[in-house]
């Protein structure tokens, strides 16, 4: 069964005159489960893995949080390369980058007409630099797909803490979408750290979001709490075990006013919207570049362990990657990143479950070719008795593995809240059981090395008839297994 991914497909399945939604009733009456991800929502799930790259005057100055007072002239890149970000970031398989076009301290990458602390006042190319113009074009020409992190928080604009402030914001992101857009995400962050004693903003989220609807209907937008993505809740770029793509934000705001963080890890079973999480996390101890923490890049493995916590558990994966003065990547993080992506290949390289040779099959009779095609929309119902029917996966030879990749069509909603992991060894009986909880877009599962003839897939628990996509089982190195 196959979900057109199309917008126009996308309305009628909203409208629930979709063939698919046929085709689903003529195998088992299945309907989609509301609430669906959108057609936008759907595709960003399906990137994966892209990067942040937090560049700007904190470059220069070694601060995390700048203050906004820095000058201009500060920022003066040696020797900025965008299609060098580009060109790492193609090789190690990110689907995009993310800018920080505006962090906390005011300071515009791009000449905006709304600030006067742009680089048009700096000494970086006389002024007339754009890293925004720069990074657009380089992701154009290396098929990456560009995101914008604007910071509400501004310690810079003399118009913050007032209404107009408001109006600033609005300004700047139409000038960004129409110069240097299409981009695929928009980020919101949620940080302030005014204090007690700082200016108090009142942000106007409303027309924040109808401005991004209708001047970037395709962009996904993500803050603390959406309104397309939501925050996981930390910073580590680790989702929760259990990580529903469903959220309540009713009564909710970005930043001080977000729901608790471990809400936002796991997200809500019977949330009323789609919302998936993004797991961000820094290469490096901070978010932007400092020099002392060239031998504090994470090893391809830890990067390895975080794609397992995030893109393993119904999230996507944000990693930043900071360029340094000159405008770099640094060689100590497009090393790492390319170690990490070599780990990622030779892992996933080879699924027992596409061998010739092995035989999938359930109790019920079903299509299960549709497991193993590489593509988690064309999917097998499990059926309301799905207990008792198991998936059996009947390698042709023992085999010895330790990883199970599971995939629900998301765009059917998501629905399995149980799942249990069996290995048969040579004689027939159970080795290893291994209990988890949600799947959603991608669910990877490891654990000790096990001699198998067969593995077995078992729904134990979920909100509706299940539907499983995809799946595959590897052997990956021993030290990849995913730990605690
Ligand atoms: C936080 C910010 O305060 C950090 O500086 C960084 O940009 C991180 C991604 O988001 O809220």
């Amino acid at each position: 069964m196959k979900i057109p991914t199309r917008p126009f497909a996308f309305l009628l399945l909203s409208a629930g005159l979709l063939a698919a939604a046929v085709n689903a009733r003529s195998q088992g009456n299945v309907k989609p489960l509301p609430p669906l991800p959108s057609v936008k929502q759907a595709e960003w799930h399906d990137m994966e893995f892209y990067l942040f790259a937090h560049f700007g005057p904190n470059t220069f100055t070694n601060l995390e949080w700048g203050k906004g007072t820095e000058q201009e002239e500060v920022f003066n890149p040696t020797d900025l390369d965008c299609r060098q970000w580009c060109r790492i970031a193609k090789a190690a398989g990110a689907k995009g980058i993310i800018i920080t076009a505006k962090h906390h301290d005011g300071f515009c990458l791009w000449p905006s007409k709304f600030s006067d602390h742009t680089v048009a006042r700096s000494k970086w190319k006389d002024g007339k630099g754009d890293v925004l113009r720069e990074l657009s074009k380089a992701c154009r020409e290396f098929g990456l797909k560009m995101g914008i992190y604007l910071s509400p928080w501004d310690r810079n604009h003399p118009k913050y803490g007032t209404p107009g402030y408001n109006e600033v914001f609005i300004n700047m992101m139409k000038e960004v979408v129409a110069r240097y857009g299409p981009f695929f995400e928009f980020w919101w962050d949620g940080a302030n750290g005014e204090g007690p004693d700082g200016k108090k903003m009142v942000y106007d989220w409303t027309r924040f979001k109808a401005t991004l609807r209708t001047i970037a209907p395709f962009t996904v937008v993500f803050s603390d709490i959406g309104p397309d993505i939501h925050w996981v809740g930390n910073e580590s770029g680790i989702a929760g075990k259990t990580n529903w793509a469903l959220l309540d934000t009713a009564g909710f705001q970005p930043g001080a006013g977000a729901p608790p963080t471990d809400t936002l890890n796991r997200g809500n079973e019977n949330g009323r919207v789609w919302l998936p999480a993004e797991s961000d996390v820094s290469i490096r101890p901070g978010w932007f570049y400092h020099q002392e923490e060239d031998d504090k890049v994470k090893t391809p493995e830890q990067l390895f362990q975080l794609y397992l916590k995030s893109v393993g558990r119904n999230s996507c994966l944000l990693l930043n990657v900071p360029p340094d003065r000159t405008g770099h990547f640094t060689s100590f993080d497009s090393t790492a990143l390319m170690g990490f992506k070599e780990l990622r290949d030779k892992s996933f390289a080879y699924s027992f479950a596409k061998k010739p040779g092995t035989v999938i099959s359930t109790a019920l009779p079903s299509n299960t070719k549709n497991l193993s095609d590489n593509d988690a929309e064309t999917y097998i119902s499990l059926g309301p008795d799905y207990k008792k029917n198991a998936i059996e996966i009947k390698l042709r030879h023992p085999e010895i593995v330790n990883c199970v990749v599971l995939k629900e069509p998301i765009r059917m909603g998501q629905r399995v809240k149980g799942v249990t992991i069996e290995t048969i060894g040579e004689n027939g009986n159970t080795t290893y059981t291994l209990d988890a909880t949600t799947i959603g877009h991608k669910r990877i599962l490891t654990f000790p090395k096990q001699l198998v003839s067969a593995i077995r897939i078992r729904i134990t628990d979920s909100k509706a008839i299940p539907l499983l996509g995809d799946v595959d089982v590897y052997k990956i190195d021993d030290e990849l297994v995913e730990k605690d």
